[in-house]
């Protein structure tokens, strides 16, 4: 299996209640690597080019407001398979459905407020890198 990076943010729900060691607790359980971080406080703005995919779906407001009302941490991930890993440690999108064990499992509180992100894509994922992290703070 090929080594891949893969980004994620632990959202302002699971910040607000300093989830950030126990999520990524969880994260190198599943034999990722952190190898880039930060906090940040998302603008409207920035949240609302992160997920513009979403901005005709009837939550993207809802959506856009909660990513930018307090601090989040982004991330950059890399293991063995990245991008699918990191998808099935995250769990479903609403943690009613998420497996046991998964972050959203454990933390999520609703569907909006589901504690992470992390790409669906290789191509995303480099997207998203790309519009948080300048290459030299990435470490692995
Ligand atoms: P995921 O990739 O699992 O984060 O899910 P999506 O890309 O489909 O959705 C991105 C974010 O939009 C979710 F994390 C939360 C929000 N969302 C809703 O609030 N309601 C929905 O019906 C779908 C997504």
């Amino acid at each position: 299996m090929a080594i891949q990076r893969t980004f994620s943010i632990i959202k302002p729900d699971a910040t607000r209640r300093n989830l950030t060691g126990a999520i990524n607790a969880t994260i190198e359980k599943a034999g990722l690597r952190i190898v880039a971080q930060k906090r940040v406080h998302m603008t409207r703005a920035q949240a609302e080019t992160f997920y513009a995919v979403h901005k005709e779906r009837p939550f993207f407001g809802e959506l856009v407001e909660q990513m930018s009302a307090s601090p989040v941490v982004v991330q950059v991930l890399e293991g063995d398979d990245a991008i699918a890993r990191y998808r099935a440690v995250m769990g479903a999108t609403n943690p009613e459905k998420a497996d046991e064990g998964t972050i959203r499992k454990l933390f999520a509180l609703n569907m909006g407020e589901n504690s992470v992100h992390g790409s669906d894509s290789a191509e995303n994922a480099a997207i998203e890198i790309a519009q948080w992290f300048a290459g030299n703070e990435i470490v692995g």
